[in-house]
């Protein structure tokens, strides 16, 4: 079966995750199909994109596959690991992506969600950002897709607790564009679709492209990005850090020592 359905009308393109069996855990199958996908799109000269799981879902996505999250000294989110790719490819794509989101949303989703251009998420939709939960060290860049979508303290309470927060609580705060309910969300992500399709794709493609350069706009020396790095490798080199992603594998609950 398909990791992805996908489909272009009338520049509308969908993209549909279809792995439920791992509830659409972004492993790196289901990032390159993503990619190829939104690379479909392109040629297709698609005006708008829209990330969604499957109606009627639970999960939207359970973030990184933790199974691909590298032990022995590796950094977990360099590069050119999948996730890492994944927010390249929505932020380089030359069209607005829309995520509509039902179901839960989990760790690097919750990145990937913020990193879209709009989000639509129905009532039920939750949103927990769980680094911390599992002891692995969030890179830069990552950071900054909360901080540009979040205001600090809203993106500090989803990283430092875990939790899930619901639908509403984020769109109070901004970072969801639209709570809409279940029976409405598609015909409702369609109109905002066709609103945007209608209008000129290079002012927009254009305009996505500054607000993407100016949101990265953060001079930092190279001294900061070694302490950064230097700091982040303190953590994916702990015991702890081992201790978080084998206790996932082992379905129980971490024990942290702080070291
Ligand atoms: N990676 C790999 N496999 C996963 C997964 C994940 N993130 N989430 C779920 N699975 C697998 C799980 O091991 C199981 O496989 C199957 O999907 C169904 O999961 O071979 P198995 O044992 O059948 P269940 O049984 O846990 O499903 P459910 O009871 O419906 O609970 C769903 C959910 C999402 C609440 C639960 O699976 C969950 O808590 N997943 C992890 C959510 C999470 O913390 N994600 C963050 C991943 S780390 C991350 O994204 C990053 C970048 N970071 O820095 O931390």
């Amino acid at each position: 079966m398909s990791l992805i359905l996908a489909s272009v009308n009338e520049g509308i393109g969908t993209i549909t995750l279809n792995h439920d069996l791992k509830r659409n855990a972004l492993s790196e199958q289901l990032v390159h199909a993503i990619a190829a996908t939104l690379a479909d799109f392109r040629e297709a000269g698609a005006r708008v994109a829209i990330l969604r799981a499957q109606p009627g879902a639970k999960v939207w996505s359970a973030g990184h596959d933790v199974a691909e999250l590298p032990l022995g000294g590796v950094d977990p989110l360099g590069w050119q690991d999948p996730l890492r790719m994944l927010i390249r490819e929505v932020e380089a794509f030359p069209a607005p992506v829309i995520a509509l989101i039902e179901g839960s949303v989990w760790g690097g989703a919750c990145e990937l969600v913020f990193a879209c251009d709009m989000i639509v998420a129905t009532p039920e939709a939750t949103f927990a950002a769980t680094p911390a939960k599992l002891g692995v060290p969030y890179n830069a860049t990552g950071l900054l897709t909360f901080l540009n979508a979040a205001p600090p303290h809203i993106a500090k309470e989803l990283l430092f607790t875990s939790r899930p927060m619901t639908a509403a609580r984020l769109e109070r705060q901004g970072i969801i564009n639209h709570v809409v309910p279940v029976a409405e969300i598609t015909a409702f992500t369609h109109d905002m679709a066709q609103t945007i399709a209608h209008n000129s794709p290079l002012a927009i493609g254009v305009m996505k492209e500054q607000l993407r350069i100016l949101a990265a706009a953060h001079a930092l020396s190279p001294a900061d990005f070694e302490r950064i790095q230097g700091l982040r490798r303190v953590v994916y080199n702990s015991r702890d850090y081992a201790e978080g992603i084998n206790s996932f594998k082992e379905k129980r609950t971490p024990v942290y020592r702080g070291e």
